[in-house]
């Protein structure tokens, strides 16, 4: 700290000698002044943001925060994260080979600038995502539906992982929530990242009935292949944990 300023010092005192130009004078005190506010100012520069809102997101504890998306659920879970806001999954077509790679978090409320719509067909093409789970049993009543998300805020905390084929999070990590680990269908055209999908998902009220957009299938591990079997288990569906810090 002592060396930064030593830095600050000199820095004044280079910018006095620069004013002695009258050009310089005025974007040299600009400059003066803000170091001053950094080292100076009230609350020693830091100035608290005005909107410290809801049980998480205090003044006091806003400058450690990690966002996490929840994948499958529309709410944040409760004591470890606040809402920032819920959508629907979205993403690439499978049949497509362009497009997005990685899945989104779409509000509910999109805003629209007129200014940027137009007409034409070079575009990029987002779709709703569906559960495809007709067979597997914990989630085949949800099968077609449409995938919901939240993403999450989380206090006090710095960074957030998903760890794949684990349910529990490692020593001093906080566990947000687990899931079913889902991917694009094996053979479709239009792969797509790994999400952690929650193990109690819920999904869009009055989704419409399988329309295939971006689509999501539960991940399983394959033996005979270079995965270590075991502990891995063929074709056993894997679970998944999103933890923060
Ligand atoms: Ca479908």
């Amino acid at each position: 700290m002592k060396t930064v300023k030593y830095a600050v010092v000199f820095c004044l005192v280079f910018l006095n000698q620069v004013k002695g130009d009258d050009d310089d004078a005025e974007v040299a005190d600009n400059v003066e002044n803000y170091i001053w506010n950094i080292f100076n100012g009230e609350n020693g520069g830091y100035e608290p943001p005005n909107n410290c809102k809801g049980e998480f997101m205090t003044c006091e504890t806003r400058n450690a925060s990690v966002v996490y998306t929840r994948w499958g659920r529309s709410d944040c879970t409760p004591d470890t994260s606040d809402l920032v806001y819920s959508g629907y999954i979205g993403g690439g077509h499978y049949t497509h080979g362009g497009g997005g790679t990685n899945a989104l978090c779409l509000p509910e409320t999109p805003e629209y600038d007129n200014g940027l719509i137009s007409s034409g067909s070079g575009r990029s093409l987002i779709y709703g995502a569906e559960l495809q789970t007709s067979d597997y049993s914990p989630l085949a009543g949800l099968h077609d539906k449409d995938a919901v998300c939240a993403v999450c805020l989380a206090q006090g905390r710095s960074t957030s992982m998903m760890i794949p084929a684990k349910r529990t999070c490692p020593q001093g990590w906080t566990k947000e929530y687990e899931g079913l680990l889902m991917g694009s269908y094996y053979t479709h055209k239009g792969g797509h990242e790994y999400l952690c999908v929650d193990s109690n998902p819920e999904v869009r009220p009055g989704s419409a009935p399988d329309l295939n957009g971006f689509l999501l299938y539960p991940a399983v591990g394959v033996c005979g292949s270079s995965l270590a079997c075991p502990p891995y288990v063929d074709y056993a569906e894997l679970s998944c944990v999103v933890c923060t810090w």
